[in-house]
């Protein structure tokens, strides 16, 4: 498939074309770094305003088998929805990644939503370099929302809280337990929490979980929304609570339209992605001119490296 096609392919939402347009938006080979700023550009123009929906949590908390309910939950009310899963141990057990596809099982195989496995690359929780871009695809094929999947928030710049409107933590009902490991950091950045696998506990116990929970989002301050729109109880497996949680994901957004912090995060987001592609701009052109052989003439081998790379840095800085 040539570039144009791949683009036009997007647009009218061949999913074949997607998974394309996704593998040259994620490749490090030079070779498909032009091609995948044509693809980007064009998907940019051509992009839907859509829910960007985060789902974080320990490994084996569910979150295949919950975006799995929910996704079909969506489709069935008339969304179209994209997974981005981005699966660190993957990288640890071959073949997880097949594991994901079939715990999505009824999503993978669903006309109006689409699941797009990462690669295996990703070391520190959080998203892959190229999650943005495969997002803005994904919006440009027709999706309205946009689920991303992955263990723990990660680390800055690859934080799955820059690329997302909303993020949801899951967490085990087994209250204090799952709980008193959960980093207070989380709990900051997560908008929503859901009880996941409620089946599992008895009431009492899950109710005591809630309680927990909500003393310890109240300190984290997060007393601005009422805790029944925050906390959502949820089995997967039995397929409970999913209507309230979608209520909870609807307030959510209405709430952060109507105080204008979605578009102002969203500006913060592309803000932040210029400034990394400004950095990769600035390390390549380095490259280029540390690499040309009269840089090295300069050198002068009295000075200490420091006096010396600053010597090569004005000089760079001059051309
Ligand atoms: N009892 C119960 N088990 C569940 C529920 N949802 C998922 N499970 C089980 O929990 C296990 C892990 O589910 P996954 O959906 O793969 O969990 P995950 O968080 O995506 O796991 P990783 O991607 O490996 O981090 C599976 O055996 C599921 O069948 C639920 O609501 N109740
Ligand atoms: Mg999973």
């Amino acid at each position: 498939m040539t570039v144009k096609e791949i683009i036009n392919g997007i647009k009218k939402g061949n999913r074949f074309a997607l998974a394309k347009g996704l593998t040259i938006v994620e490749s490090n080979h030079p070779s498909d770094r032009q091609k995948s700023f044509d693809i980007f550009n064009a998907c940019w123009q051509n992009r839907l305003n859509s829910k960007r929906i985060g789902i974080t949590g320990s490994p084996g908390v569910g979150k295949s088998t919950f975006i799995d309910n929910f996704g079909y939950y969506l489709t069935g009310i008339g969304h179209k929805v994209a997974v981005l899963a981005t699966d660190p141990s993957s990288s640890i057990h071959s073949g997880s990644i097949l594991g994901d596809k079939t715990r999505m099982n009824r999503l993978s195989n669903n006309p109006n939503a689409f699941v797009r496995p990462s690669p295996n690359n990703n070391k520190m929780g959080g998203i892959q370099e190229r999650t943005f871009e495969s997002i803005i695809l994904c919006e440009s094929a027709g999706y309205d929302t946009i689920i991303i999947e992955t263990v723990g928030v990660g680390q800055s710049e690859f934080s799955v809280s820059n690329v997302v409107d909303c993020l949801v933590l899951l967490l085990l009902p087994n209250a204090g337990d799952e709980l008193q490991g959960i980093k207070k950091g989380i709990m900051e950045v997560a908008d929503l929490f859901v009880l996941h696998k409620s089946d599992s506990v008895t009431k009492i116990k899950l109710s005591e979980a809630y309680k927990s929970l909500s003393t310890a989002l109240h300190l984290v301050n997060k007393n601005a929304v009422k805790f029944e729109n925050l906390i959502s109880q949820i089995s997967s497996l039995k397929e409970t609570g999913i209507e309230s949680f979608h209520i909870n994901i609807e307030n959510y957004f209405r709430m952060i339209k109507n105080n204008n912090s979605y578009e102002l995060k969203r500006d913060e987001q592309t803000q932040l992605y210029i400034k990394k592609l400004v950095e990769q701009m600035i390390v390549q052109y380095y490259k280029k001119s540390i690499n040309n052989d009269n840089t090295w003439d300069l050198l002068d081998a009295g000075k200490s490296p420091n006096q010396q790379a600053q010597i090569l840095f004005e000089n760079i800085l001059n051309k």
